[in-house]
C-alpha cells in the first residue's frame, strides 16, 4: 500500500499534489521544471534572478549564480539591501550575508560595515577560511585583506530621510514585511511612498543548475533600526539559509528572530528530506512558529522559499502579502505565496 510519505513524493515529482495537513484540507500549486531554475524573495528578486540568469543560463553553477544574483539588489542604492538600506538606531548600516554550496560548504559574515558585497566576502570566508562565520571589525578587515575597498559611512538619500523620520519618535516597532500598497515605505517603520513601496530588508535566493546542484545566498542589512548589534537570521546558517546537496535548499525572510527560534530554513529541509513537497515543507515550520507565537502572530511576518532536488518550488508565510520571483527557462514571474492567514 501506498503510505503518506510516498504519495506526497509522487506527488511533487507530478507538479502538483493535494494533502490534509495543518489546519484541515489545503490544495497546492506545485512548479516542476526542467533545466535550471532560480527563486528569490520580494519583487527586488525580479531583477536579481536576472544576474543569476546570467550564469545559469550558460550552464554556470548553482553557486556562482546565487552570488552574482544577489549582488544585483546589493548594489541597488536606495534599495532594501545593501549600503544603501536602512541604518541601526545608532545611524550605522551594518551587513549581514551567507552562502551555501550543495556539499554543505558554506561561508557567513555578520555585522559587516561599509563594504558593498557582504554576499562575496561570505563566499571568500567559505573558500578561504577554514571557518563558516566572520563577524564586525574582524569580518571588515578580512574583506580589506582580500582587496575589498571600504565604502563611505554615508547613508543613501531615502535611508537618511527615513532614519530623520524614525528618530522624531524612536519607537522600536517593526511592522509586517509584506509588498502592497497600504504598507509602503522605507524600512518596516515609515509607511510612506518612498522607493516604489517596500517594508523588508532582505533577499533570499536559492537555485538548481544544469548538472542539478543546488546552491543558496542571503543578504540583508537587517531589520532596520534595530538595536546596535543585533543579528537576524539572514546570516545564520540553518535560519535564514540552508542548502542539502541531496534534498533542497530553503531560505527564510522576515522576524529574523522567530526564525532563529525554529532553526528555519534547515527544518524546512528537513521536512523535504521526511518526503514532503517544498511548499508543505514550508507551512509545516510556519505552522510551529504560529503555535509558538499565539496571539502575538499577528505582530510579525515570517515566510519560507524552498526548492527541491527536483527543481520544485514551494513557498509559504504566516501573513499574505509575500511574493517571491521565479525564472526558468520557460518562465519569469513573481509568484505570491499561500499563508496562514488569508
Ligand atoms: C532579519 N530576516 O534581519 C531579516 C529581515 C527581513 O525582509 O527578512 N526583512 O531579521
Amino acid at each position: 500500500m501506498m503510505n503518506r510519505k510516498r504519495f506526497l513524493q509522487l506527488g511533487a515529482l507530478a507538479g502538483a499534489v493535494t494533502s490534509m495537513g495543518g489546519r484541515g484540507a489545503y490544495a497546492r500549486q506545485l512548479t516542476k521544471v526542467n533545466g535550471p531554475v532560480v527563486v528569490s524573495t520580494w519583487d527586488a528578486g525580479l531583477r536579481a534572478n536576472k544576474g543569476a540568469w546570467e550564469v545559469l543560463g550558460k550552464g554556470g553553477t548553482a553557486l556562482d549564480a546565487v552570488e552574482k544574483g544577489v549582488m544585483v539588489t546589493e548594489n541597488e542604492i536606495n534599495c532594501c539591501v545593501g549600503l544603501g538600506a536602512n541604518p541601526d538606531r545608532d545611524g550605522f548600516v551594518t551587513l549581514d550575508a551567507c552562502i551555501m554550496d550543495h556539499r554543505f560548504n558554506c561561508g557567513s559574515v555578520a555585522f559587516l560595515e561599509r563594504i558593498k558585497h557582504p554576499v562575496s566576502v561570505a563566499r571568500r570566508v567559505m573558500e578561504k577560511t577554514p571557518h563558516v562565520m566572520l563577524v564586525g571589525s574582524g569580518a571588515q578587515q578580512f574583506a580589506l585583506a582580500e582587496g575589498f575597498s571600504l565604502e563611505s559611512a554615508e547613508l543613501s538619500p531615502d535611508a537618511k530621510k527615513a532614519y530623520q523620520d524614525w528618530l522624531k519618535n524612536e519607537k522600536y516597532e517593526p511592522q509586517i514585511n509584506r509588498e502592497n500598497k497600504e504598507n509602503q515605505g522605507h524600512g518596516p517603520f515609515a509607511p510612506s511612498q518612498i522607493n516604489g513601496g517596500w517594508n523588508h530588508d532582505t533577499i533570499g535566493m536559492v537555485a538548481l543548475d544544469t548538472n542539478g546542484n543546488l546552491g543558496g545566498s542571503c543578504t540583508t542589512s537587517g531589520m532596520g533600526f534595530k538595536m546596535r548589534g543585533r543579528l537576524g537570521d539572514s546570516p545564520i546558517i540553518g535560519a535564514g539559509l540552508y542548502v542539502d546537496g541531496d534534498v533542497g535548499a530553503c531560505t527564510a525572510t522576515g522576524q529574523g528572530e522567530d526564525v532563529i527560534r525554529v532553526a528555519g530554513s534547515h527544518s524546512v529541509v528537513e521536512m523535504m528530506r521526511q518526503g514532503y513537497g517544498p511548499e508543505v515543507a514550508c507551512r509545516k515550520v510556519i505552522e510551529r512558529i504560529v503555535k509558538i507565537k499565539g496571539p502575538d502572530v499577528n505582530k510579525i511576518q515570517v515566510a519560507f522559499l524552498a526548492i527541491n532536488k527536483h527543481g520544485v518550488v514551494g513557498s509559504f508565510a504566516i501573513h499574505k502579502g509575500f511574493s517571491y520571483a521565479l525564472k526558468t527557462n520557460t518562465a519569469e514571474k513573481l509568484v505570491e505565496a499561500n499563508s496562514w492567514f488569508k
